[in-house]
């Protein structure tokens, strides 16, 4: 064997992504979803075309990536590896190095806990630590023990040797599901406890897995975290609310809602904000990039309300079908019509039209108004 054909010990992920036999379509589709996720913010994806992102990715250093499941129910990582289409789920398997994961790993026993202990020494200093799930903290912690470990414990020692640490899905950004009312095990989230380097909150139940991917290749590309808003979450991602680019905004705008599951509205595709809708207020990319790689798989485009799951104020806090305030009801000027009763009406007129007739005639809980403004504070 000639000395170019031992594979290097670290490689590019476009030499990983060689080795493997991935097609170059495939990787540069992926680029083009990275793009619709993070069309602003990130330096990786601040490109002309999908070739010229997946140009600047590939010569970077594929991460090492330690991923540890606390109380969680795995569907951060279901959505991350179940695709609709197995060539994805090679392509991102090559892209990251998953270096250990206890839900997909074949080891058990002894044998997980020695591979952990072998990822962490080869990537010492160097690799991403993942945390899904909410760590109990009640009790001094004995409602997690791994290894006979208990899970805060072992969530510090991981950390202490990471590069990075991210928080995916909504129990390890603040303590989602488990946290909710009463909270019995004292459930927080990973910067709770993780004070001595930045934590990235990738929030979500489940979240999307390109906003995950565009945080680390960002980080593995360029060395930094994306900038975060005031929850820690990456702007690239969640600088918009789902009702910013829902499919269903001109209805909302025209004053066209579905009020029952099942009527007319609700069968014809109408807005959902009257069946308990939280989009308005929900700040996630879901609404342009669905999961799965499947057309329409997201909670609106079957046909259910959001139910906020990215946002601590309201995930397992208010209510599924409960109605929300309307912080921002001006809508953009340039929205379509789709209301022939509204036709002669400027796009401006139809929505607040739409707004009056949902949320002052239908919408009867809601408490207040807040006209303009905007709830988002940034931080470096
Ligand atoms: Fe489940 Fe992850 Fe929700 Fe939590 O997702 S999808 S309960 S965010 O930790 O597995
Ligand atoms: Fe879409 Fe919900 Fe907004 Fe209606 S309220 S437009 S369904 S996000
Ligand atoms: Fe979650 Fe709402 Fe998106 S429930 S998955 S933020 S549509």
């Amino acid at each position: 064997m000639t000395a170019s054909r031992i594979p290097p010990k670290h490689p590019t992920i476009d030499e990983q992504l060689e080795r493997a036999g991935v097609s170059r379509r495939h990787f540069i589709n992926f680029c083009g979803k990275l793009m619709v996720v993070a069309p602003v913010g990130l330096a990786i994806t601040n490109k002309l075309s999908p070739q010229a992102v997946a140009a600047t990715i590939g010569k970077a250093r594929r991460p090492s990536v330690i991923w540890l499941e606390m109380q969680d129910c795995t569907g951060c990582t279901e959505t991350l590896l179940r695709t609709s289409r197995p060539d994805l789920g090679s392509l991102i398997l090559n892209i990251i190095s998953l270096d250990y994961h206890e839900t997909v790993m074949a080891a058990a026993g002894n044998d997980a806990e020695a591979a952990l202990r072998d990822a962490m020494a080869q990537n010492d200093g160097k690799y991403v630590l993942v945390v899904e799930g909410s760590i109990p903290t009640k009790d001094d912690g004995i409602y997690l023990t791994i290894g006979g470990k208990k899970g805060i414990d072992k969530l510090r020692e991981v950390a202490d040797h990471a590069a990075a640490v991210v928080a995916i899905g909504s129990c390890a950004s603040w303590g989602g599901v488990p946290s909710s009312n009463i909270n019995p095990t004292g459930a927080v989230g990973v910067d709770s406890i993780v004070k001595n380097k930045p934590v990235i909150n990738i929030p979500g139940c489940p979240p999307n897995p390109y906003t995950f991917f565009g945080t680390v290749l960002e980080y593995a590309t360029t060395g930094k975290v994306p900038k975060l808003d005031s929850f820690g979450r990456p702007l690239f991602a969640y600088d918009r609310t789902v009702h910013d680019h829902c499919p269903r905004r001109a209805h909302f705008d025209a004053g066209k809602f579905a009020t029952v599951f099942g009527d007319e509205g609700h069968r014809n595709g109408w807005c959902l904000y009257k069946l308990g809708c939280k989009g308005p207020v929900t700040h996630a990319p879901c609404s342009t990039q669905h999961f799965n790689e499947l057309e329409d798989c997201w909670p609106i485009g079957i046909g259910a309300p959001c139910a906020g799951c990215t946002e601590k104020a309201t995930a397992f806090t208010i209510p599924l079908f409960t109605t929300v305030d309307i912080q921002h009801p001006l809508p953009p000027a340039f929205y379509p019509e789709v209301n022939p009763e509204h036709k002669g009406m400027s796009p401006v007129a139809t929505g607040v039209a739409g707004l009056v007739g949902g949320a002052l005639v239908g919408a009867g809980v809601i408490a207040s108004r807040k006209l303009g403004g905007h709830d988002e504070e940034t931080k470096e």
